[in-house]
């Protein structure tokens, strides 16, 4: 059997060929698979029965494995029924399809950012045994999520006469979940990676902590989730995480842990109150230029020039490294308010004596950066940490190499400032992938609630509205305005979910199928 990369290009040359032959008898040829494969075609649609006995044939591999028994069950089990069914030629006497028949050619890559996600997939006219060929393993469980989309109705029909070739135009296709405002339990962060995998999503991006709650168990600072968390059932431990992250794998979903810091740290002031400033501050004075940004009560941001800060923190960075084999390490750094760290007495007598805010931000991302990257990870940032206006680092904090910005402020300009200055980039611009406002989610200002006249007008309060509905994601151009080599640096995107208005019990509808708009822009619009 070839195992060479040059026999997979080979294969990928005949196939390609074999593609711009069929093509041509049938271009537009609609075929019921989300996102949108790459290139197809499947010049007489027609349809063959599954076999009862159809079976998978694959080389060994941990997770190819699982997902080959997700798949089967899900073939066998779900018998779905298209909405639009595919108008093609079916007759139960037609030759049954006994098999999918799966190569892999380089079985020990790991799943991590740029892995190839190729696939090529051909399933007979002729019944027989169809075949799946990927260079890795996770493009493989790509193909079968292609594949069970595939199979229809009961008894199980399968398409037939159908070739493949299927790649996707971003190697970063995310979803952010914030678990802190509101915890969510394990059942449902894996329903969601599942819903993920099913889209060809493949990174979960885990905002595990924030300032309402501390959920993650550290085990070398058990303090932080014993007293920040909402309650002892809601944590996750070590076994919790290790299911999620073994979850994702077998899903084709990365698990990228987010611990948000030196902002958005209130919870760690339950566990350590001497690390944390204006923790207990409930009102910005109005039009100070506190309150301009993460409208809530008490956000608490860790003390930069506090020894004591990076003692804990640095703990909870190494146990993270620990629990999250992934290669990215999301260190936060948004929303930093001036007010915040303009409280604590110590931070007052720094800048009393000619220091600054953006200078008491490097002192935090000198001592926290080197430490993560010597932990072999490459550090994600929210953009605010090197594009805001008031408190930033020069980028000679943040060497590009090692660092990925995320933008969510809108606009090209934000991401060309950051890939002009070499960065790579993650885009979650919150004018289209913030998904947290649902129909019907308030749109104007708070002033009717307990708050003081003339303050923030409040989360929701310039955001909410208009609802996102999914054309307005799946038409949104993430390299808009960059020209073709500042599109390079453009890793792909992330929808959002932020928890302050969304828990469980709505989490299903204000994702999907909201995300799956993004998943197949990333996967196979052209852009531009
Ligand atoms: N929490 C954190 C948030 C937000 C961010 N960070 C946020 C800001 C503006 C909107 C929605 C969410 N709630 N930690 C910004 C990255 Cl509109």
């Amino acid at each position: 059997m070839p195992t060479s990369p040059f026999h997979f290009k080979l294969q990928l040359f005949i196939t390609i060929l074999t593609f711009i032959l069929y093509q041509s008898s049938c271009s537009s040829c609609p075929i019921n698979v989300w996102p949108k494969p790459r290139s197809f075609s499947w010049p007489n649609p027609q349809a063959n029965p599954l076999s009862p006995s159809f079976q998978i044939i694959s080389p060994s591999h941990f997770y190819l494995s699982k997902a080959i028994s997700h798949y089967l069950n899900l073939i066998n089990t779900e018998h779905h029924a298209p909405l639009v069914r595919p108008s093609v030629n079916f007759s139960s006497s037609s030759p049954l399809l006994q098999a999918l028949h799966i190569t892999v050619y380089d079985l020990v890559t790991p799943l991590q950012h740029g892995v190839n996600e190729t696939y090529t997939l051909t399933i007979p006219s002729s019944g027989g045994t169809a075949s799946l060929a990927a260079q890795t393993a996770w493009g493989a469980i790509w193909g079968l999520e292609t594949f069970s989309q595939l199979v229809w109705g009961s008894p199980s029909r399968v398409a037939a006469g159908v070739f493949m070739l299927d790649k996707p135009l971003f190697p970063h296709r995310g979803l952010v979940l914030d678990t802190s405002r509101n915890y969510y339990g394990v059942e449902d962060i894996k329903r969601t990676i599942m819903a993920m995998g099913a889209n060809k999503m493949n990174v979960f991006h885990w905002h595990i902590t924030d300032s309402h709650s501390f959920p993650l168990v550290i085990p070398s600072e058990p303090e932080l989730s014993a007293k920040g968390s909402y309650g002892s059932e809601m944590v996750y431990t070590p076994d919790d995480v290790k299911e999620i992250v073994e979850f994702g794998l077998s899903h084709g979903v990365r698990v990228v842990p987010e611990i948000d810091s030196p902002g958005h740290t209130g919870s760690w002031a339950e566990a350590y109150p001497e690390i944390v400033t204006c923790a207990n501050m409930f009102w910005w004075p109005a039009g100070s230029d506190s309150d301009r940004l993460a409208a809530e009560p008490g956000t608490g941001h860790l003390n930069p020039l506090n020894p004591k800060t990076y003692e804990v923190l640095k703990n909870v960075i190494a146990d993270v490294v620990k629990l999250f084999p992934e290669p990215f390490y999301h260190g936060g750094a948004d929303e930093i308010i001036p007010g915040c760290w303009k409280a604590d007495p110590t931070i007052q007598s720094f800048l009393s004596n000619g220091g600054t805010l953006s200078q008491a931000l490097e002192t935090f991302v000198n001592s926290t950066f080197p430490f993560i990257v010597s932990l072999n990870r490459t550090v994600v940032y929210w953009e605010d940490v090197f594009l805001d206006d008031l408190i930033k680092v020069n980028s000679s904090c943040l060497p590009p190499e090692h660092t990925i910005l995320q933008t969510w402020n809108n606009g090209p300009n934000n991401t060309k400032k950051l890939v002009d200055a070499g960065y790579r980039v993650i885009v979650s611009s919150a004018e289209f992938y913030y998904l947290d406002c649902g129909h019907g989610s308030f749109v104007g200002n708070n002033s009717q609630y307990n708050q003081p006249p003339g303050s923030d007008p409040g989360y929701g309060g310039s955001w909410c509205g208009p609802f996102k509905t999914w054309q307005t994601i799946y038409n949104y151009d993430i390299t808009y305005g960059l020209s073709e080599e500042e599109a390079k640096l453009v890793l792909g995107g992330e929808v959002a979910l932020w928890s302050e208005q969304a828990d469980p019990t709505v989490l299903d509808s204000r994702l999907w199928p909201r995300s799956s708009a993004m998943a197949e822009a990333l996967v196979v619009r052209k852009q531009g």
